[in-house]
């Protein structure tokens, strides 16, 4: 599947740098930062002055944070790799509730300020606990290869201050933290191709290992249990278990279902849904399961390959009402300049997912 784009000039979008300053914006864009061409977006960007991606909303003392990638234009060249996904630091957002004014609370983490990171920050996620705001975070170190970090605050909007080493026996991206009704938390997290997952084999890196090819099983996401230091795995990292209705494996070459990256957790009447993005077929799909590690079952579609080649998304409840947190790339038309939005996501009776379409 091809990667759909239009071109609006970036002189029309309004971008401001990054500062520690608060930032209110509204939640429709700006008139100037619409397309030339009339699209029927599902829903408009949150916020229009910087790009975000990536986003994991969680709701934290009623007010609803969302913590997104942030991407910048650092000019850095395009691979297959995802080198031009360059991002430097976290900003978060937040709003009291959906369709509300979105604050930009500005720089939460800078890659300056973690002492062990080489370059990348990807898609981060928060959690809770212990009276304290946790922010995980994927970056490469300094040799390269991608692992997980996490970074404390009092507050959750940050500044969150970060750990001297990343999370012991943590590698590749997009950790998602998962709390269950006991008070327990999972980090799920993985991504093949740039996110390097591939070379990870039984929880040892080989540099040398390639894709998956087309007659192998597909990669499979992990998953540990985390102490309640909420810094460190307190077991061996496993593989969650994701197949099709009959109980079989995926291979590499089913690619509009297998995982490749985003992961995202969540609970619905009593059932554990492994969410996740396809990546080179570009859906957002879910499969359920009856505990956190699985085995999940594919069920279908959450959402349709959106504008840009990533798709990735967090999914919350708030009153009563489900949202998909997602992003697509309407401001830019780049692939790795991205806008994050947000959607109402409904449940059919059978607890099966409405497949959304983002634009027409
Ligand atoms: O934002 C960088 C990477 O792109 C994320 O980690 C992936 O999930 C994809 O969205």
């Amino acid at each position: 599947m091809k990667s759909k784009h239009f071109f609006i000039g970036l002189s029309m979008v309004a971008i401001v740098s990054c500062n520690s300053q608060t930032e209110e914006t509204k939640a429709e864009p700006t008139t100037e930062a619409k397309p030339p061409q009339e699209k029927e977006y599902l829903s408009q960007p949150l916020v229009s002055h910087i790009y975000t991606a990536d986003p994991s909303a969680h709701v934290f003392n009623n007010r609803i944070y969302i913590y997104p990638s942030h991407d910048t234009a650092t000019g850095t060249k395009e691979d297959d790799l995802g080198g031009h996904f360059d991002m430097r630091d976290y900003h978060v957002l937040s709003m009291d509730s959906i369709g509300g004014p979105v604050t930009d609370h500005g720089v939460a983490l800078d890659i300056k300020n973690v002492p062990w990171a080489g370059r990348q920050m990807w898609a981060p996620d928060a959690a809770f606990a212990n009276g304290k705001y946790y922010l995980y975070f994927p970056v490469k170190n300094k040799q390269d290869v991608f692992q997980i970090g996490v970074a404390v605050s009092d507050k959750p909007e940050g500044p969150f201050t970060a750990e001297k080493e990343p999370i012991k026996n943590s590698y590749s991206i997009d950790p998602c933290v998962f709390k269950d009704d006991d008070g327990q938390f999972y980090m799920y997290f993985g991504g093949i191709w740039g996110g390097q997952l591939q070379r990870w084999n039984h929880n040892k890196y080989d540099s040398a290992a390639k894709n998956r090819t087309k007659e192998e099983m597909a990669a499979l996401p992990r998953i540990a249990k985390l102490n309640a230091d909420m810094n460190s795995f307190s077991e061996p990292v496993k593989e969650v278990k994701l197949v099709d209705k009959e109980g079989r494996n995926f291979g590499e070459k089913d690619n509009d279902k297998r995982f490749f990256e985003a992961a995202w957790v969540f609970k619905y009447k009593g059932k554990y849904y492994f969410t996740y993005s396809t990546g080179d077929t570009h859906f957002l799909c879910y499969a359920t399961g009856d505990n956190p590690y699985g085995p999940f079952t594919y069920q279908g579609v959450i959402l349709n390959p959106v504008e840009g080649w990533t798709n990735h998304h967090s999914i919350i409840e708030m009153n009563g009402k489900w949202y998909l947190f997602y992003h697509d790339t309407q401001l830019s038309g780049k692939t790795h300049l991205r806008n994050v939005k947000v959607t109402e996501l409904k449940f059919n009776e059978d607890g099966s997912i409405e497949t959304l379409t983002a634009q027409k």
